[in-house]
């Protein structure tokens, strides 16, 4: 197997966490590229559940994993994820974990502003995770961002911490809120550096010379693309890249490096948070998808919305992302429906279109051109190969992969990692 890039294709939540973790059993190295502790991956391994948000899904089977540069890095988050995961028996050391050192931390005044500003924003809100994730990016971009090599640098942070502190308390006084309290911020940073910095490593040059080794590398992506701040559904996107090509710029390696990009792709569609979602069912359907896929936020708890597959959509995102095949889940959720319906097109009064326009009032008022197939009642539940899955589902995935112009390459029936089709 040659390098694997993995990436959600709709709006997150595809089921990414079992994929990686099937495919990180073929890999040496399994790094997370983009994002902070905003994903949700979960994991079965022999029955139990470990449940993800910043640390590489590798990291659960002792693979090498590493945070790449293109991750925003809350600390004190960390330390309580490793503390978990250890609880439950994960061995994670310095050894089989490594953190780049350029990652701009998530601060606490971070998840501060996330939240003033999603309270304030009332129906225009994002619905984001409120874990500081766009203000910390905010930051990096700007300039102004504290990194975990400063941690080694504490008695040198001052002026750093001054111009960060001045752009702070700007924002902080548009809310009423008090300044930073900038001594306490440093001792909060003082005492968490002995925590990071064992892991803190030039990932970029690790995985460089693994590449020269000929290791097989696996990029695990988080949410999806439609949440990408270019190319998804602006402005009710994460403040990160989610498309294959951050793969790169993420951790350190070349364009080339990103090998097979497996998008992973529902059988149908959820969204958590706000923002359009042209094929969402408000109706008894949707809340059938929700409660057979148990369809709810593994960060925040919250329900996600659902609604029929969309292949524009998927499309779109195949072609920007550059995805090579896609991963197929929880298929078995469609099982027993009379009928399931397919978006294929999108129609505004007359006019209709093969993607998605890009301002947020025409991606609100356009309504989707189904395409109905007929359902199958016997269960795909846990299938493991082709032959055990009803014909109706087989045209059902057929259908789709001619849709999103872009091969079926595997297909995923359970959480369990076994549960799984190799279709080519
Ligand atoms: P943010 O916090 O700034 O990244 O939020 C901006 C938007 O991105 C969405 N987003 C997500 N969507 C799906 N899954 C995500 N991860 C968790 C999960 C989410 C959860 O796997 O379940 O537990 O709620 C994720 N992370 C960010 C978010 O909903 C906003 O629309
Ligand atoms: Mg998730």
């Amino acid at each position: 197997m040659a390098n694997v890039t993995v990436i959600g294709a709709q709006w997150g939540d595809e089921g990414k966490g079992k994929i990686v973790d099937w495919l990180a059993e073929r890999a040496d190295v399994v790094v997370r590229f983009q994002g902070g502790h905003n994903a949700g991956h979960t994991l079965v391994v022999s029955g139990k559940t470990y449940k993800l948000s910043l640390l590489p899904s590798g990291i659960v089977r002792g693979t090498l994993s590493v945070i790449g540069n293109g991750v925003v890095f809350d600390p004190w988050h960390f330390r309580d994820e490793v503390a978990k995961l250890k609880a439950q028996g994960v061995e994670i050391n310095p050894d089989n974990l490594h953190i780049a050192e350029t990652c701009p931390l998530i601060l606490p005044i971070h998840r501060d502003l996330d939240g003033l500003r999603e309270d304030a924003s009332g129906a225009g809100k994002i619905g984001t995770t409120r874990r500081g994730i766009g203000p910390a990016y905010e930051d990096k971009v700007g300039r102004r961002a504290i990194r975990i090599c400063d941690l080694a640098h504490l008695d040198d942070l001052d002026m750093q911490l001054d111009r960060l502190c001045a752009h702070h308390d700007a924002l902080r006084a548009g809310f009423g809120e008090p300044p930073v309290d900038r001594d306490a911020l440093k001792a909060e940073l003082a005492e968490i550096a002995d925590v990071i910095l064992p892991y803190a490593k030039p990932v970029w040059l690790t995985l460089n010379e693994a590449r020269k080794r000929g290791r097989r590398i696996l990029f695990e992506g988080a949410q999806g693309v439609l949440l990408d701040v270019d190319h998804g559904t602006y402005p009710f996107v994460t403040s990160s890249n989610t498309i294959a090509g951050t793969a790169s710029s993420g951790s350190g390696l070349g364009p080339s490096a990103a090998g097979f990009v497996l998008g992973i792709v529902k059988a149908y569609t959820t969204r958590v948070g706000s923002g359009p979602f042209p094929s969402e069912l408000e109706d008894e359907t949707g809340q059938r998808l929700g409660e057979r896929g148990h369809e709810f936020g593994t960060v925040t708890g919250r329900k996600r919305r659902c609604g029929w597959f969309d292949a524009v959509l998927v499309r779109q995102s195949a072609a920007v992302s550059g995805i090579t095949g896609v991963a197929l889940t929880k298929l078995d959720v469609l099982d027993g429906f009379d009928e399931i319906k397919i978006c294929t097109g999108y129609r505004i009064g007359d006019q209709t279109y093969d993607y998605l326009p890009p301002h947020p009032q025409d991606q609100a008022k356009v309504e989707p051109i189904y395409e109905t197939i007929e359902g199958w009642s016997e269960s795909t539940f846990g299938a493991r190969s082709w032959a055990e899955l009803p014909a109706q589902a087989i045209k059902y995935i057929r259908r789709v992969e001619e849709l999103i112009q872009c091969p079926v390459a595997l297909v995923s029936t359970s959480p369990e990692r076994e549960d799984t089709i190799l279709v080519r």
